[in-house]
């Protein structure tokens, strides 16, 4: 990493002409510092007619949110873009195109976006995209299976899992999602209003086993190259369009961790839907989430099964019925990780936009009740939710 040095917006717009890709590259004249993520430098760079052509992504050597105190490999690019890369392959139509990559600088240079828009401010403002749920199934299905161990040969199996090695972002969510939330600690974050509400949390053993579970299954299944933070923020939408970005958490772990937490976040748009919209119109966007879900599942889980009858190379997988046994796993596992999703964006360090931006303080902290309420039950019952409707069911028990 002994090259790296911190872009300024000049330093963007000369990278980018250099390596955007482009037939006239001196158009590329100024660029805009963008980033609103919790990691990385994000830079818009334009024409000389004023029009966003290219973005170049940076990674600082720090974690952006907190500051230069919580220093940050910055391998973490390398591993992203590899990621997007791969997942690209499998998935040309719902991934963000790398032009470029380049691990010393911790850089690369990406496909403009700027005709979509980031899926959760539209969650938020209530704007629906009707295809959008199943292109994430879609997205999901393609880029999970095939670098799972039903499609790829052993040896590659293995040499992937080497080359996606993730230790340091992989212990942000270990802490994050697993350890934090369920312990006093100087990361998390909730009102005061909710003290009970996390010390509740801090003392449920029935939770904390059943989150051991999860944490063990995140540490040690090593079941195909997930996206690693496939929430609503790292996707952006537009009329018949959803691309995924943002996949620096990219490691092989348990597949039911990227459906959970793709689902744990249309949850989290559910429980802050009555602060957003009202409760009279929070009403109808709740109930088009849960046809969201359905779809996702429903779509990822088709799109697998095919895949698996059509694609798989190994004879013990290809044994008739084995993928609908998996699926069952992935399914469990996905309502527990989406259950922890529900509870760490709640009272841990990295909340949502979906109920941090509700204005008024008492229904704020219903929400938040409500997501932890509904998180614990989850992430509790997860064993016993056997499907998408069950889940649906759950849900509107806890409403
Ligand atoms: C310190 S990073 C906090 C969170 O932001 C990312 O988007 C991940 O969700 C991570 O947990
Ligand atoms: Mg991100």
């Amino acid at each position: 990493m002994s090259h790296y040095y911190t872009f300024t917006a000049h330093d963007a717009v000369a990278y980018a002409q250099q390596f955007g890709g482009l037939d006239t590259p001196s158009e590329l004249v100024s660029a805009e510092e963008v980033g609103d993520g919790n990691l990385n430098l994000v830079f818009k760079i334009f024409d000389n007619k004023g029009v966003s052509r290219v973005i170049v992504k940076q990674a600082l050597p720090y974690v952006r949110c907190v500051g230069e105190s919580w220093p940050l490999t910055l391998d973490r690019a390398r591993l992203e873009a590899q990621t997007l890369v791969e997942h690209y392959r499998h998935s040309p139509q719902h991934t963000v195109k790398i032009h470029h990559f380049d691990p010393q600088l911790a850089v690369m240079v990406m496909e403009d976006l700027s005709d979509h828009r980031i899926w959760r401010g539209e969650l938020i403002q209530g704007a629906y995209y009707p295809q959008a749920a199943q292109q994430l199934g879609h997205y999901l299905a393609q880029t999970l299976f095939h670098t799972s161990d039903f499609f790829l040969h052993p040896h590659e199996k293995k040499a992937r899992v080497a080359q996606f090695i993730n230790p340091e972002m992989c212990e942000i969510t270990e802490d994050l999602f697993f350890n934090d939330p369920y312990q006093i600690h100087e990361r998390n974050n909730y009102p005061a209003e909710l003290e009970a509400d996390a010390a509740a949390l801090r003392d449920d053993a029935q939770l904390k086993l059943a989150i051991a579970s999860l944490k063990h299954r995140f540490f040690s299944q090593a079941e195909a190259l997930l996206h690693g933070d496939i929430h609503s923020g790292s996707i952006f939408v537009a009329d018949g369009s959803l691309k995924a970005i943002d996949a620096e958490f990219g490691y092989f772990g348990p597949i039911g961790f990227d459906v959970g937490t793709a689902v744990g976040n249309l949850l989290l748009n559910y429980c802050g839907a009555p602060g957003q919209q009202g409760i009279r119109d929070a009403a109808a966007a709740r109930e088009q989430r849960l046809v969201d879900i359905q779809e996702l599942w429903n779509t990822f889980a088709e799109r697998f099964q095919q895949l698996a009858a059509e694609s798989t190379r190994d004879a013990a997988l290809a044994s008739p019925g084995y993928a609908c046994v998996f699926l069952k796993k992935v399914w469990h596992d996905a309502v527990g990780f989406c259950g922890a999703e529900l509870i760490r964006r709640s009272v841990g360090l990295a909340h949502v936009a979906d109920i941090d931006t509700i204005k008024d303080d008492t229904m704020r902290h219903e929400c938040l009740r409500h997501a932890i309420t509904l998180g614990r039950a989850l992430v509790v019952l997860a064993d016993r939710i056997d499907s998408v409707d069950e889940l649906i069911a759950r849900v509107r028990q806890f409403s």
